[in-house]
């Protein structure tokens, strides 16, 4: 079968053609199970194509495949609805859904888009199938779809293979240059953090981001994660698999995309041990109850620059409210301990879970001052289909529909990116609320550059940057890149290795 598999914007960037962005690793796995059953697949990547809705349409018109595949985030349930349809009107072809919007709001989708199935969960063994079955879907284990206008779901899957039976995505079916980016090590938020946060520059230049396992086994309220069940791949798969990388497309970092990568102590050491010889920078998101001098210290060793660190919050009260299984203490001790040996702290926070009030907020800002962190925003706490949240709040008639909310949700990107509350699940009036996170902000901003002026390592920074500055003009006279990376070499930027703790501290104004 020709099967064409499409990625939907999702970046609230500019949209132009061929901008950075991560790897879809989804239509990259589903993309060589289909090859490998000898299907013919083509992929439309609109995170980086950033065709509009008349291109897209234009494109429907002028190609034709048997099947459409899609991914999707639940906030881009609008999206999905717009595509759907408009694959509906020019080629009347099935069209299946997988991703997060799938696997938690497969009704919703039948119902209210053009999606003629709903992939539930991981899609390797599921579209194989389903490619064989198009004419009796009701034969394929985890799925939903239309049977006669009727609403089918059919048995859960259990998957007969390990994750490392599949085969590395497809990466052949894509254009590569815009998943190797520097800029995608970690994420970025906030000027402040911009500013002050090193990672923006590391060693590497080709950067990519890739998984080492699906899911996440805990259960943060809050959370809507990837796929509901966990299954992790073995670490000498995923080292054959950074070697390919390594070797095809001359990768020198990755971010790894996986909800939970430092997941227990035993893995993360065998992990180090046998990424270390690659030379590669990464990071990852880590738990802070298991992130240790030890293994903060080997992961350092191994390349890790940075991790991300989901505290959500300084307060006991929030942190036990969002079942977050981590004490303020063990997060405070995770932050030290990264920041000891020279790791960078990504810290998420979440603002808005019931419960939320100006104490925990101040609470909040006190752990950042404490630990000398620079500041971060806050997410904005939006339940998302998948999150026992999110079913609370519809047993509690707090949400009402879930394709008015999701429509909603994908419209204004609410308390991801505008900083507006769309459910407002505390005691304070929403104008409260609003007014608590701005002023939590500027809290956290004024804190640190109060310590940062504080440092007497700011100023000895400050002089040195000015004598090398006034140095480079005077020796370059116009900007000469190459004497710029000459100077960047000497701060341990230069060699393709990460930075030491000293070079890492001396740009970073480690204060604690
Ligand atoms: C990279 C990433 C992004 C990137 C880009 C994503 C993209 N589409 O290009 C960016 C930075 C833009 C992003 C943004 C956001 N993200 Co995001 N993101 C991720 C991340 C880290 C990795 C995604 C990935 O590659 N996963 C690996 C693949 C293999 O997993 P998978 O998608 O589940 O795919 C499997 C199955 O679902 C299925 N499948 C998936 N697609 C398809 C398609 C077909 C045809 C078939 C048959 C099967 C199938 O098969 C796959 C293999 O088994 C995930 C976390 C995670 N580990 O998944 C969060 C995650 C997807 N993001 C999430 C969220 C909440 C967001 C934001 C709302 C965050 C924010 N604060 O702004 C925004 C939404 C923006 C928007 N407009 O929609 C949530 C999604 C929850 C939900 N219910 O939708 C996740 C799960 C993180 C989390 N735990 O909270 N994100
Ligand atoms: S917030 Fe992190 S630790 Fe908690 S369930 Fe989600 S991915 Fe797992």
């Amino acid at each position: 079968m020709k099967i064409l598999l499409i990625n939907p914007m999702a970046s609230r960037k500019a949209p132009v053609k061929g901008r950075p962005a991560h790897f879809p690793v989804a239509l990259g796995l589903i993309a060589a199970v289909l090859k490998e059953k000898g299907h013919s697949v083509e992929v439309l990547d609109n995170e980086t194509e950033c065709l509009n809705r008349h291109e897209v349409a234009g494109f429907i018109r002028g190609t034709d495949y048997d099947v459409y595949g899609i991914t999707a985030m639940s906030p881009q349930y609008s999206y999905v609805k717009g595509l759907s349809r408009l694959i509906k009107k020019y080629r009347d072809r099935p069209v299946i859904l997988g991703g997060p919007l799938a696997t938690y709001s497969p009704y919703t989708v039948l119902e209210h888009t053009g999606v003629d199935v709903c992939v539930i969960g991981e899609g390797e063994e599921t579209v194989t199938e389903l490619m064989e079955n198009m004419d009796d879907p009701g034969r394929v284990h985890g799925i939903a779809y239309l049977k006669e206008g009727r609403l089918v779901r059919t048995a859960p899957r259990s998957y007969t293979k390990s994750r490392d039976d599949y085969p590395f995505p497809d990466y052949e079916s894509f254009n590569m240059r815009p998943y190797l980016s520097k800029q995608l090590i970690l994420y970025e938020s906030g000027p402040a953090a911009r500013l002050f946060n090193p990672i923006r520059n590391p060693a590497a230049t080709r950067t990519i981001g890739m998984i080492t396992g699906m899911g996440c086994p805990y259960h943060c309220a809050f959370c809507s994660r990837s796929v509901n069940r966990t299954r992790l791949r073995s670490i000498d798969n995923i080292i054959a698999e950074i070697e390919l990388l390594k070797e095809r497309y001359g990768v020198e970092g990755i971010f790894f995309l996986d909800d939970l990568l430092i997941i227990n102590r035993k893995r993360t050491l065998e992990f180090c041990s046998k990424i270390k010889p690659l030379g590669l920078v990464w990071s990852g998101q880590a738990r802070a109850d298991i992130l240790t001098d030890e293994l903060a210290g080997a992961m350092r060793d191994a390349g890790c620059i940075g991790v991300g660190i989901g505290l959500e919050s300084g307060s006991e009260r929030m942190l036990k409210a969002m079942n977050k299984t981590a004490t303020v203490e063990q997060n405070e001790r995770a932050i030290r301990a990264a920041l000891r040996n020279g790791l960078m702290v990504r810290a998420q926070l979440l603002y808005g879970f019931p419960g939320e009030d100006r104490e925990s907020v101040e609470d909040t800002i006190a752990l950042f001052k404490r630990v000398g962190l620079p500041p971060r925003r806050f997410n904005i706490l939006t339940p998302l289909p998948g999150s026992a949240l999110f079913d609370e709040c519809l047993k509690r008639g707090l949400i009402e529909n879930e394709a008015t909310y999701l429509e909603r949700v994908s419209r204004y990107e609410a308390g991801f990116a505008t900083g507006r509350v769309l459910v407002n699940l505390t005691e304070m009036s929403d104008e409260e609320f609003e007014d608590l996170l701005d002023y939590a902000e500027r809290t956290m901003e004024k804190n640190f550059v109060d310590l940062l002026r504080a440092s007497h390592r700011f100023w000895r920074l400050r002089g040195w940057c000015r004598s090398l500055a006034k140095y480079a003009f005077k020796t370059t006279k116009v900007l000469d890149m190459s004497a710029w990376k000459r100077k960047l070499g000497s701060l341990g930027r230069g060699d393709g290795r990460p930075m030491t703790q000293e070079q890492t501290e001396e740009l970073y104004f480690r204060l604690s």
